[in-house]
């Protein structure tokens, strides 16, 4: 498979060879379809290593990480103590179908840190964290129905993924062929930050409606904070009509405070997902809330729900080295960090006279194309979204990696250190002059 027409100053011939040699057994070339650069075009980088900040291509290319794994590498890569604690682990067996002390204290640590979470059932990913939630939630109440947000990603869960963002945003599919009518039919999908839509649903479809599951605060079609009270206004929609409030924290949780979105914003769900931070970068992943909802899970309720993985020691270890290293010192890294990038960009686009919104959802941040902020996906896609692949393949070749997606947040690490921020600056006046000599068309051939 070549690369796109897109030229890059930098030379990646081992990238392009694997990516040739990976699409021939391996659907794109890729595990997960963002990780193409579809959107943006050229060569995907195949990374060799990464430390800290830095990741480094299989070309010898050194590159300052704002991807983080999609956000799990808070305190950078190859961080010695989750390295320790996974050598450790898996130096007592990898896997034992079989309880675990560990499994304990991960599930102890994440309910000490979110105050509504009673009970935590560990799973190997978001999806199905998400997945679980969503019939959990059917289950408790009896109720078929779920509303969702176009624009948020809850995984690639059949009745969740009408309208989603994230990957499905970037490849511009609407929906995804093999979910079927049936399966998508009781999934409504209403406009973020749109709290009188949701009133509007409950009214049409009374005593149908499970829950609501929204991203805390949304990251999956770039950064997008939900607007003061709109979380508060689910809250008291769902509670007025007796369904469920799933707060999916995969991507928050843990990043933009010890206690995710819930930290800053103190809008309780009944049911939380989690994953990615509190993985440490391995396939760990948990939905939690409630007891009294938690215990209808098998094996103690009706509700099944399993995987031969879940709570794998070696991933378990990996989390709770994270966690236990996310420190204060660590977030308030984090969140300076995000400010000073955030500046960074505002500076460059305005240097550049480029119309635009450099968002935050907590530490995540986004650059829109837009003159005016962007509230849901509508306005997200209506944003100047030809800009970006010119502006991310300028960052690209000069050391620097954003997500590879107009519809992604930027994830910041704890590890980001002068020398990443000066690479950064350096490189944001030749990208932003990139953008701004864009054209809907795209690159001349
Ligand atoms: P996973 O199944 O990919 O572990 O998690 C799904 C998921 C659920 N909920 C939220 C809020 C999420 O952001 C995600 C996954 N996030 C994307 C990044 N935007 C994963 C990246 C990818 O698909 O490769």
């Amino acid at each position: 498979m070549s690369s796109s027409p897109r030229a890059t100053q930098v030379r990646v011939p081992v990238s392009a060879r694997l990516f040739d040699r990976a699409a021939a057994v391996i659907p794109g070339g890729v595990n997960s379809p963002v990780r193409a650069f579809k959107s943006v075009g050229g060569t995907p980088r195949f990374i060799s290593s990464a430390r800290g900040c830095t990741l480094t291509d299989a070309d010898g290319n050194d590159y300052v990480d704002l991807v983080c794994s999609w956000g799990p590498m808070i305190l950078g890569h190859a961080h010695p103590d989750v390295v320790e604690a996974v050598r450790r682990a898996a130096g007592s067996g990898l896997s034992f179908g079989a309880p675990t002390e560990a499994e304990i204290e991960l599930a102890e640590a994440i309910a000490a840190r979110v105050e509504p979470v009673q009970r935590v059932r560990l799973v190997n990913s978001g999806t199905e964290a998400t997945m679980s939630a969503v019939r959990l939630a059917r289950g408790f109440t009896g109720r078929g129905k779920i509303i969702k947000f176009s624009g948020c990603y809850h995984g690639h869960v059949d009745a969740l993924l009408a309208d989603a963002g994230s990957g499905v945003a970037t490849l511009g599919l609407p929906t995804s062929p093999g979910v079927t009518g049936a399966q998508a039919a009781d999934t409504i999908v209403l406009p973020y930050n749109d709290l009188d839509a949701v009133a509007a649903a409950f009214a049409e479809y009374p005593d149908q409606i499970a829950c609501v599951i929204t991203e805390a605060a949304a990251g999956n079609m770039g950064a997008v904070a939900p607007l003061p009270g709109f979380n508060a206004g689910l809250r008291r929609l769902t509670e007025q009509h007796d369904a469920l409030l799933i707060m999916d924290e995969v991507m928050t949780g843990f990043r933009v405070s010890p206690a995710g979105w819930y930290g800053l914003e103190g809008v309780a769900g009944d049911l939380y997902t989690f994953g990615k931070v509190m993985s440490g970068g391995l396939p760990a992943a948990a939905f939690g809330g409630r007891a009294d909802i938690m215990n209808r899970l098998a094996p103690i309720g009706p509700v099944y729900q399993a995987g031969t993985l879940s709570g794998n020691p070696v991933a378990v270890a990996a989390g709770l080295a994270t966690l236990r290293a996310a420190d204060d010192e660590v977030y308030a890294t984090l969140d300076r960090n995000a400010e000073r990038l955030g500046a960074l960009l505002t500076g460059a686009l305005t240097a550049a006279d480029l119309a635009h919104s450099v968002q935050f959802a907590g530490n995540m941040v986004s650059v829109f194309f837009a003159d005016r902020p962007v509230t849901d996906y509508a306005a997200a896609k209506a944003s100047q979204t030809w800009r970006f692949p010119a502006f991310f393949h300028a960052l690209l070749d000069r050391g620097v990696y954003p997500p590879p997606s107009a519809f992604e947040a930027w994830f910041v690490s704890a590890a980001l250190d002068e020398d990443a921020f000066d690479r950064i600056a350096a490189a944001l006046p030749a990208a932003t002059a990139a953008a701004a000599a864009a054209t809907p068309e795209g690159p001349s051939a």
